[in-house]
């Protein structure tokens, strides 16, 4: 087995940082695009679990990162509570029905039958976790509350969720039942991943950098914290809050393992705020991996190196879908390359 990954997170020397990249399953990959294509959906893809089984290792194969994560999508999690999205190919995910008023979260489903409506990830786990046999650890994930909510209101992606931060101004007591249910069904997901099998988790907030200060520690943290602290012992976590940059101090004080950085900030300014807190996990702008192979060895390896420990090598945000293969493998190679001895 490829420690690496486990080892970071859990405090042991390693020889250089363990890499992977958000969104390496299911967006470079020629052989993605092929099984793809045999698909009805994309949905019908994320439901079918040796399917997804098969894309979520796709990218150790071709690209031998030290981790795999899970092929599925945020967006399950507010489907399995009633509101059914559609995965536009050019557009990105719709929901037909979204929250309007108060009224609309009394009718979301939020017992078991949610959870169990997810048992296609469940199966889907245990699957990988075979046919991966320890050969790296494998990484599940759910969509932080906040993020969550902004798709619910919205019903779609956009550039400032003015829906979504809208009805946190105007009905802030719906906003908090609201987020206290997904932090609740989003909790009772990991914890049912982590018995499924998965090696640590990952709570992505996209949205948090449309949130200022006081609203992001009111609306965002406080619920990625009620997540946190109802997982099982001993659970390895990351928190990748995109956008995040007023906030760092407030996510050194989650109960997380490691945290998850976009590429504004500079390793060394990251380095000193968090200053040994937690294990940091970053943070390469992934339009680098566009540049010339030289430019991406440098990088990659200024970057690993201004880090110097207690570091997992990945990009600021999810792999560009047109990035090209070659930038990618240039990439993981110079990770690969590194040892911290000879720094
Ligand atoms: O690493 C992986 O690729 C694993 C699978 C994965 C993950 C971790 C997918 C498959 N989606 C996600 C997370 C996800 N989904 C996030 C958080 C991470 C991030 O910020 O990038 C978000 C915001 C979504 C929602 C989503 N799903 C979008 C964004 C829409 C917007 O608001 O701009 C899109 C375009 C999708 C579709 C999607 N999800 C995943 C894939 C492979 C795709 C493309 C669909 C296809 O193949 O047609």
């Amino acid at each position: 087995m490829n420690h690496l990954l486990l080892d970071v997170l859990d405090g042991r020397p390693v020889p250089r940082p363990p890499v992977w990249l958000m969104r390496q399953a299911g967006r470079i990959l020629p052989q993605y695009r092929a099984l793809r294509s045999g698909m009805k959906d994309f949905k019908s893809l994320v439901k079918h679990p040796s399917k997804a089984a098969e894309v979520t290792i796709q990218p150790v194969d071709e690209l031998d990162v030290d981790a795999a994560i899970l092929f599925s999508d945020i967006l399950v999690v507010p489907e399995a509570m009633g509101l059914d999205y559609e995965m536009a190919r050019t557009v990105g995910p719709i929901f037909p029905k979204t929250i309007q008023q108060p009224d609309d979260i009394n009718r979301l489903d939020k017992g078991d039958e949610v959870i169990q409506r997810l048992d296609y990830v469940f199966s889907a786990i245990y699957e990988i976790k075979n046919r991966l046999n320890g050969r790296v650890p494998l990484i599940g994930f759910c969509g932080a509350p906040w993020t969550i909510f902004c798709y619910m209101l919205e019903g779609q992606g956009s550039k400032t969720f003015s829906t979504a931060r809208r009805f946190i101004y105007t009905q802030p007591e719906a906003a908090h039942q609201l987020l206290e249910i997904i932090a609740d069904i989003s909790a009772r997901y990991l914890t049912e991943q982590i018995k499924s099998g998965v090696d640590v988790v990952q709570i992505f907030d996209s949205w948090a950098g449309v949130l200022g200060h006081d609203m992001y520690m009111e609306f965002g943290i406080k619920y990625i914290r009620k997540i946190l602290l109802n997982l099982p012992a001993n659970s390895r976590s990351i928190v990748f809050a995109k956008g995040a940059h007023a906030s760092i101090e407030a996510l050194c004080d989650l109960p997380c393992t490691a945290l998850g950085f976009d590429w504004l900030f500079s390793a060394e300014h990251i380095k000193a705020q968090v200053n040994g807190r937690k294990v940091i996990q970053g943070n390469l702008d992934p339009a680098v991996l566009y540049g010339n192979p030289e430019l991406i060895r440098q990088r990659t390896l200024t970057l690993i190196s201004s880090f110097e420990k207690d570091h997992i090598l990945n990009l600021g945000h999810g792999v560009y879908p047109d990035t090209p293969l070659e930038g990618v493998r240039h990439f993981v190679d110079s990770a690969k390359s590194f040892r911290y001895e000879s720094m």
